[in-house]
């Protein structure tokens, strides 16, 4: 008899390579304003809330603003990041994560969403896995940001398994400390380099074989 787990998926980074049309609306913003934005400058942001992406932005610039012109760019960042989702389809999953996510759903694991994106839903609905999800957190039900573990301590709590038996997939150091402060285990997506503090590391998706999901799994 298998036992059952929770596996909690960030989003922009694990599943799909979103950063690239944040980078480009934030491009746009920063811009508009004269403040030099490289992709550098992007790694900053990733994982990052939408509100403290562009306070760290206008820090770069030295950029002193109101909150009405804040909304207004919040506004019109979103709206430029939109324009780049309307064509998505699930050839912009990445690499390898239709096969896990397939391999977990036919070994009866949990599966949910733990992200700081606002717009995780329609990602999930446009790359068509929105029904491998048992539960969705994302930016609009938290209050803290990672590496508060909040949302996936509330991911967890949905998919009623403990820390202990939650294993989280993240891509930014923010999202690694949020996994390893909630107790989970956490499992760094990306370059181990900088995700040291996770406590098993994978290129990507590809990288990962059936025997690690299943050591998991029986744990
Ligand atoms: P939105 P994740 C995060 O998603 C991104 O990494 C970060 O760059 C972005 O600012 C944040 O979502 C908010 O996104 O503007 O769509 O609400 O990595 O936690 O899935
Ligand atoms: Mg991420």
């Amino acid at each position: 008899m298998k036992k059952t787990k929770g596996f909690i998926f960030d989003l922009d980074g694990v599943i799909v390579d979103t950063a690239k049309y944040h980078y480009l609306a934030w491009k746009q913003i920063a811009d508009s304003l004269s403040i030099e934005f490289t992709h550098e400058h992007n790694e900053l942001l990733k994982g990052v809330s939408r509100v403290r992406s562009l306070d760290i932005i206008l820090e770069l610039g030295n950029v002193q603003a109101t909150q009405e012109q804040k909304d207004q760019w919040l506004v019109q960042k979103n709206e430029e990041y939109l324009s780049y989702l309307v064509n998505m389809d699930e050839s912009e999953l990445l690499p390898g994560v239709l096969p896990v996510l397939n391999y977990l759903k036919e070994n009866q694991q949990l599966i949910a969403l733990g992200s700081a994106s606002k717009n995780a839903r329609p990602i999930l609905e446009k790359t068509g896995i929105l029904s491998y999800f048992d539960a969705i957190v994302d930016g609009n039900d938290v209050s803290n940001a990672k590496p508060d573990p909040e949302v996936f301590l509330i991911a967890a709590k949905l998919l009623n398994v403990p820390a202990s038996a939650a294993f989280v997939f993240e891509d930014s150091v923010a999202g690694i400390q949020a996994a390893n402060i909630g107790n989970m285990t956490s499992i760094g997506i990306g370059d181990a380099t900088i995700l040291h503090e996770a406590h098993y590391n994978f290129k990507d998706f590809t990288c990962i074989g059936t025997p690690f999901l299943n050591e998991l799994i029986q744990r």
